[in-house]
């Protein structure tokens, strides 16, 4: 076992702020990610628990601020159960790194993604007890762990608009996969915003605060952000004229076989998974083992929900030599993935949903 009860095979970007995912094949045998497998994506040091002494607090443009034990609010509200795949901005960010350089930022593969069972209670309820006023537009979440690379250093945070708040898909949770939050992914309690970077499901939540505006805390207000095709130079690290990112889009990635592979040729199974989005699901991936020269249709999964990932699977018939196996997916509304990662490259390396390629050699 690595730090954090993760499997000792997971690629650890960062000791601390501890930063991990898993080998993309791990991803590739079940809908529900084991925790040890879970990607870990952390912005400061893990705060420690006292979960005796937390509280979670409602405030800020409220009728009724709230102020509970981690007893009082499961005792509160009807608990349910969801898939959530989370999925950070970072995702698949070497994809981008591959067309230019992104210093400074972690370089994710295609593990920056997991699935889980989350049980908690709707965040919609609390909200409804708390009683928002009128101007109320947007809920923002606190947590405790400071992060040194927010400027100023502060602790973690994000908002969501509240008409996101309200829905019903939008957990507080203290459970995955059937077992205790584990601590590393935000016990007691973190927030699920299913659809959304994960980056605004808070971890560790302390505080819940309805606000008239985005919440300003760094990883909202510069970071997060998606920085405008051809920013003036120098406004990117500010975060300026960026538009701050929320919901996901289409993506897909190959889990296997493994990038850089040396295999046997001949027919190949080919795996990975594709995540819609936008509540919808994925209606279609096609794979090709010549660059994009002729394509053929993989046999996708049945959605489990509308936020949670469906893997696909197809065999190829790999002749030897160099081979580059490429996938692209549509969702439900028929949207397709961009071919091209050049079109989407941006200074901090966020949202690579471009075509996934993976170079094998075969012999
Ligand atoms: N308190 C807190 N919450 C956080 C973060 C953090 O650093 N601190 N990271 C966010 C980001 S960017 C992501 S992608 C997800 C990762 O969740 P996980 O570590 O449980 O996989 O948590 C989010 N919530
Ligand atoms: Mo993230």
């Amino acid at each position: 076992m690595n730090a954090w009860g993760k499997r000792d095979d997971m690629t650890v970007h960062e000791r601390d702020p501890f930063n991990a995912e898993p080998p993309r094949s791990a991803l590739a045998d079940s809908r529900l990610t084991p925790a040890d497998t879970f990607y870990s994506r952390n912005h400061g040091p893990v705060p420690a628990a006292d979960p005796a002494r937390w509280r979670l607090e409602v405030d800020g443009l409220v009728d009724r601020p709230l102020s509970l034990s981690l007893d009082e609010l499961r005792a509160r509200w009807e608990p349910t159960e969801l898939e959530v795949t989370l999925q950070c901005a970072g995702n698949r960010r070497t994809g981008l790194t591959e067309v230019r350089d992104i210093p400074g930022e972690t370089p994710w593969g295609p593990g920056a993604i997991s699935t889980g069972r989350f049980r908690g209670i709707r965040l919609a309820d609390v909200l409804a007890d708390a009683r928002p006023r009128p101007g109320a537009a947007h809920v923002a979440f606190a947590a405790p762990d400071v992060s040194p690379l927010a400027d100023p250093p502060q602790p973690y945070g994000g908002s969501v608009p509240l008409a996101k708040a309200l829905r019903p898909e939008v957990l507080l949770a203290w459970s995955m996969n059937g077992a205790p939050l584990p601590h590393v992914h935000g016990a007691p309690l973190r927030a699920v915003v299913p659809g959304w970077i994960g980056a605004r499901s808070v971890k560790w939540l302390t505080r819940v605060t309805v606000r008239s505006t985005p919440s300003d805390n760094y990883f909202q207000a510069v970071a997060y952000r998606l920085p405008p095709a051809d920013p003036e130079p120098g406004t990117a690290a500010s975060g300026e004229g960026g538009t701050p990112l929320g919901p996901l889009s289409l993506n897909c990635a190959i889990l296997r076989p493994d990038d850089r592979a040396h295999l046997p040729c001949g027919p190949t199974p080919v795996t990975g998974y594709a995540l819609a989005g936008h509540g919808r699901t994925v209606a279609r991936v096609d794979v090709s083992g010549d660059s994009g020269g002729s394509w053929q249709r993989a046999d996708v999964s049945a959605a489990a929900g509308p936020w949670v990932w469906q893997h696909w699977h197809t065999t190829l018939d790999l002749p030897r030599g160099d081979v580059e196996i490429v996938a692209r997916a549509w969702d439900s509304a028929g949207t397709a993935m961009p071919e091209s990662p050049g079109r989407l490259w941006n200074p901090k390396g966020y949202a690579n949903t471009s075509w996934p390629r993976t170079r094998v050699r075969c012999r």
